[in-house]
């Protein structure tokens, strides 16, 4: 009998046949992402579940996991929407897909820092209405990205590879983290590191964030955070909302008290705020940071080696829990 996995959203083609080759895999071939007693039905009858970020496995859902549900092997680098403290006190295995969209989601951060400062998304706009009057010497001006100093939160994998592509822009690069990165990664970026990040906001021109969602970093950028910024910075996440204290960024914005801001994640998505969407000097992104067809791929042949080892009796390469907890 091949084992039962349960895919809670349509992965590509190539990963979801290799999967029915494997496993007993059970598709969602029309992509509605389960409400909560299809997800209760799918942990109650798996070996393994995939899920995504758009399920939301808390306590409560794991407690009534059936007792052969032994892994549940994500689809995606951030594991925030899964109850990793509750998955161990159960027994249940979590494994992620980290490092291969890494260079994806810092091609998009860095596309933000880029659009944001000068105005590429206004420009479209105003190139598509059909009322561009013409070039002038006033016309449309942003602000240089060379010589500005960038503050990454977060110096993983993301944003070491952001910072990559910002050096290559002339910009110089801060960071705050948990530790600092290893020497030679900080003289190969010339990165400056920061223990306090209030004293970091307070010199930035740019802040990208890209540390994972934990309970160390939720609400991180809090309104008081986000006061210390200068008026002319910019902040960019392409990490999840609810690092960020997402209406106090959009008062912040309308008052001018920020230069602008550019997103790629909400803190209750698929909802946008109204107060984010009408302003011209946000640009604003659903959900596309790793959304390559080869990020993709990748990420599908992680999760059938992460569950055919699980399967095999050996520790799965990407494993979150028990590991790191
Ligand atoms: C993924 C992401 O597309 O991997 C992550 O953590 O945020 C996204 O870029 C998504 O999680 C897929 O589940």
């Amino acid at each position: 009998m091949k084992p039962k996995i349960i895919l809670s959203r349509k992965l590509p083609d190539s990963s979801e046949t290799r999967m029915r080759e494997l496993f007993d895999a059970e598709l969602n071939d029309d992509d509605t992402p389960f409400n909560r007693d299809q997800l209760t039905d799918a942990m109650r009858r798996a070996d393994v579940l995939v899920p995504t970020v758009t399920d939301r496995i808390d306590a409560d859902l794991i407690e009534l996991a059936g007792p052969q549900l032994k892994l549940i092997a994500s689809f995606g680098a951030g594991v925030d929407h899964i109850d990793l403290v509750a998955a161990k006190k159960k027994g249940i295995t979590v494994t992620n897909t980290p490092g291969v969209l890494s260079e994806d989601t810092a091609d998009v951060t860095m596309a933000l820092i880029l659009s944001v400062p000068r105005r590429l998304a206004e420009g479209d706009r105003l190139a598509k209405s059909g009322k561009w009057s013409g070039w002038s010497p006033t016309g449309m001006l942003g602000h240089r990205i060379n010589g500005k100093r960038l503050g990454i939160v977060g110096m993983g994998q993301i944003g070491q590879a952001v910072a990559r592509r910002a050096r290559g822009f002339g910009m110089s690069i801060h960071y705050h983290n948990r530790n600092p990165v290893l020497e030679a990664v900080e003289t190969e970026l010339e990165a400056t590191y920061w223990d306090d990040l209030s004293q970091m906001l307070r010199r930035m021109d740019i802040v990208s964030v890209n540390c994972p969602y934990t309970h160390a970093t939720k609400g991180l950028l809090s309104r008081e955070m986000l006061a210390l910024l200068p008026a002319h910075a910019y902040l960019v996440n392409t990490s999840r909302g609810g690092i960020v204290d997402q209406s106090a960024l959009g008062e912040m914005l309308a008052e001018g008290l920020l230069a602008g801001a550019g997103l790629d994640v909400y803190e209750d998505e698929p909802d946008i705020p109204k107060s984010l969407r009408q302003l011209d000097n946000v640009v604003l992104l659903p959900h596309i940071g790793s959304a390559t067809i080869e990020g993709r791929h990748a990420m599908g042949d992680k999760v059938i080696i992460n569950i055919q080892t699980f399967l095999d009796g050996h520790t799965p390469p990407d494993r979150v829990v028990p590991a790191m907890l």
